[in-house]
């Protein structure tokens, strides 16, 4: 008796544990990713083998019943049927010894049907785990309609220390004193098909098309980033990211994840384009915890980004968040590190003067000024109680301008208020022709802003982005306030993608984007029911004359691709126009093609029909005439396929992935027909359920294989321009150069031989300029041609 109290304790705890990941997940089944399964630890579980490794549960000299096969069978032609139940724990039962750990988590499944006409209408069923004694826990469970199939579906972690020398499962009804006295509701015949029980992996792999293909946004399809910051520099434009896909853990069974808990974020993701479409995933930056740069912070949300020139050294600092309560900056040798702390303690706190009265001292935006004076906006949160009601509602005052000293990591002077209307967070502020903007998100009304009080017209509603024109950065009265900049993303994006947003502007060659956020790629995994799951996106933003802005416009179009791709360099696989089914991961080692400091990513979880692509590259009239790819094989008879303009468009080649499993190596293929302006996808191809390989970087190369470059020397005072070509063709290649100062003929080159030319300019300096290098031969018999460019500096020689 005392055993069975304790099972019926324990047993009511689980099953509501149970009960509560069903509610969550049930509603999602069809969305359930694929991805290579962990294997089934029951064996025989859908009884095609009849009633092997099954046998009744025995676990107390109360528990029998039979077991017989049945063909009446959820799948296949055979499930289990039991009769003359004497317990309600009386079930078909499987030893699992030496097949589970303690400490590890499982996925539990099974099918039920009972069919007896005098039994409730309803009846619950478990899988329930016996690990030997008295020690019982249900792992799963369902209430199932009287003549249907129902599934059972739990997960579990199995406690640290539990002993699983004996360890058990079984299916049964739900336990009672005295069964006997109700047969048909306690001890009714079921039959039971298709067990299942693995462990349960948690991969953040995003299996569906997140950005789809002619779209270009959100900006990435296969991974999450909110609170994106522009920063450009030396022709490529980075963004900044909250790391949201740090605490993402979709279910395994359901692809549902747990809402999105900020506390979990200490990582910064960074991202970047020479093109506004193709994205450079550079991994994340671990910004704070005990491994963090910055030790001595919890959280890095919402980051902002600036250079400076301090003691003769161009230093970038990488503002951010540390939760609600600071804000602190990690100061880099280049936009992407590497990264060291300045700072021992935060740099926005409560001891910041003209701060005191701001609730969240977060949301950090750096503005280095033309004339060199930098400033750093922050703050928001609820609005001082000692404002009357409706000040606190249309003007709560919670933002703040402060001056940065000239190291760019300390502070100077006292914070100044930025009155900007419905403020809540998310200050920033870019210049144009002389005028500041400020723009930020507006809060959503509540006891923290005075309540229910009346908006004052034209200014913000709830979850909008608002901005003010100054002519002066610390000076923001709330008569600067110029309108609503962008609505909430919702309005666009639909259900499921309210809720805060976060936005910057930055200029690139000549227009200015718009960067804000929506949960458009978690709407996309998990329908209208989205988990808060942010995603990156751009619009252009386009000025009044006046200098207003035009109420910006949310698409998934996004903005212009504003240069074609150029395919004739290493370049990294992890550089994304659109992409399926991958992920990436970093790795030690130097990047390619960002130099010996940068952090260096690949592509992995590449399954059979996984595929990454890039938008408008440009092959030119001659074409490319091979590909190579560094590759790691992880499985034997993985190819990729390179395919023009769609996933399924014209095969222009097929690299064999065939080098020895775990090793990183160089593959190859021949191209034909890879010429003029496409999109290309790399279609990946090899066994169904196998992780094929990981793709580090690209080359393509052109029919030709020379290598050119470009210089100027000075000789007699007057510059001279200096061509050099090595051709690394087995056969002769015939070559002739074109610059600013005229063509001249390489004639014919040697195989593995190099030729010079020079140009005389007459002219003691020289702009910047670019050469072109047309070459021909004749390779297998085909005449071939191919051109290439090499870029010189400007060179003076007064
Ligand atoms: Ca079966
Ligand atoms: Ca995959
Ligand atoms: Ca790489």
């Amino acid at each position: 008796m005392e055993h069975r109290l304790l099972r019926s304790t324990r047993r009511r705890i689980t099953a509501v544990a149970a009960a509560l990941t069903l509610a969550v997940g049930s509603a999602a089944v069809a969305a359930a990713p694929v991805q290579a399964a962990s294997p089934n630890l029951i064996v025989n579980g859908g009884f095609e083998a009849g009633l092997a490794d099954w046998f009744a549960n025995d676990g107390n000299a109360a528990d029998s019943a039979g077991l017989s096969t049945t063909t009446d069978a959820y799948s296949g032609t055979s499930a289990v049927l039991v009769t003359n139940r004497s317990t309600t724990g009386s079930g078909p039962m499987q030893n699992l010894s030496g097949k589970v750990q303690a400490g590890k988590t499982y996925l539990v499944t099974a099918r039920v049907k009972y069919e007896n006409p005098n039994s409730p209408s309803t009846k619950q069923f478990f899988v329930t785990m016996h690990y030997g004694g008295s020690t019982y826990t249900n792992l799963g469970t369902v209430t199932v309609p009287r003549g249907q199939w129902g599934l059972i579906q739990g997960t579990f972690t199995i406690p640290a220390g539990q002993n699983v020398s004996t360890a058990r499962i079984f299916v049964e009804t739900p336990w009672t004193s005295n069964p006997s006295s109700a047969p048909d509701t306690h001890l009714m015949d079921f039959k039971v098909d298709d067990v299942t029980l693995q462990e349960y992996v948690v991969s953040k792999t995003i299996e569906v098309v997140g950005k789809l293909p002619g779209e270009h946004n959100p900006l990435i399809g296969h991974k999450f980033g909110a609170d994106g910051f522009g920063f450009v520099h030396d022709g490529r434009v980075y963004l900044y990211l909250t790391n949201d896909t740090q605490g993402y853990a979709p279910n395994p069974s359901t692809g549902v994840s747990p809402s999105i808990n900020y506390g979990d974020i200490n990582q910064i993701t960074v991202i970047s384009s020479a093109d506004l479409v193709n994205w450079t995933d550079h991994g994340e930056i671990q910004v704070a915890g005990p491994n963090g740069v910055a030790p001595f912070t919890g959280n890095s949300w919402a980051p902002g980004m600036a250079k400076k020139v301090v003691n003769g050294q161009e230093k970038f600092f990488l503002y951010y968040a540390n939760g609600g309560g600071s804000s602190n900056v990690i100061t880099g040798d280049s936009p992407l590190g590497p990264w060291t702390s300045e700072r021992t303690s935060a740099l926005i706190n409560g001891g910041t003067p003209g701060a005191e009265d701001v609730a969240w001292k977060f949301d950090p935006a750096p503005l280095v000024d033309d004339d060199g004076q930098e400033y750093l906006y922050f703050g928001g949160g609820p609005a001082s109680t000692s404002l009357p009601p409706v000040e606190r509602f249309n003007n709560p005052k919670n933002l703040r301008a402060i001056k940065l000293g000239d190291d760019m990591v300390s502070t100077e002077g006292s914070a100044v208020v930025v009155d900007a209307p419905v403020a809540f967070e998310a200050g920033h502020v870019f210049k144009r022709e002389g005028k500041y903007y400020f723009s930020y998100s507006s809060h959503f009304g509540g006891n923290d802003f005075g309540g229910n009080q009346p908006r004052v017209p034209g200014y913000p509603g709830g979850g909008q982005i608002g901005y003010l024109i100054s002519d002066d950065p610390m000076s923001w009265p709330k008569e600067t306030y110029a309108g609503v900049l962008f609505p909430n993303q919702s309005q666009f994006f639909g259900t499921g993608t309210g809720g805060n947003n976060h936005q910057s502007v930055f200029e690139f060659e000549g227009k200015y984007y718009f960067t804000y956020h929506a949960p458009t790629l978690n709407k996309r995994i998990n329908g209208n029911t989205t988990q808060g799951y942010r995603s990156p996106h751009l619009q252009e933003l386009t000025f009044n004359p006046d200098g207003t802005i035009q109420q910006v416009v949310g698409t998934y179009a996004g903005v212009d691709q504003v240069r074609d791709f150029d395919p004739y360099r290493v370049f990294e696989a992890e550089t994304l126009g659109w992409s399926k089914g991958i992920a990436t991961a970093k790795v030690d080692g130097a990047s390619a093609e960002f130099g010996t400091t940068a952090p260096n990513l690949v592509v992995r979880d590449v399954d059979d029909g996984d595929w990454t692509a890039l938008s408008s590259v440009d092959f030119g009239a001659d074409g490319a005439g091979r590909v190579t790819a560094k590759v790691r094989a992880l499985a034997a008879g993985g190819s990729i396929e390179v395919r023009l303009d769609d996933v399924a468009g014209p095969l222009v080649g097929t690299i064999p992935v065939d080098t020895p499993a775990g090793d990183w190596a160089e593959v190859t293929a021949d191209l034909r027909g890879a010429s003029g302006v496409h999109d290309v996808y790399f279609t990946y191809r090899g066994p169904a359920g196998e992780d094929l390989f990981e793709i580090d970087s690209w080359a393509f190369v052109p029919p030709l294989d020379l290598s050119v470059t470009a210089d100027t020397r000075c000789a007699g005072g007057k510059v001279m321009v200096t061509v050099r070509a090595t051709n690394n063709e087995a056969v002769h290649v015939s070559a002739s150069v074109e610059s600013a100062y005229g063509t001249r003929p390489f004639g014919s080159v040697p195989p593995g031989k190099e030729k010079f030319r020079s140009f005389p300019t007459a002219a003691a300096g020289v702009p910047a300029g670019e050469v072109t290098v047309r070459a021909t031969a004749r390779v297998d018999g085909e005449p071939v041609s191919a051109s290439f460019k090499a870029s010189y500096a400007a060179r003076s020689c007064g």
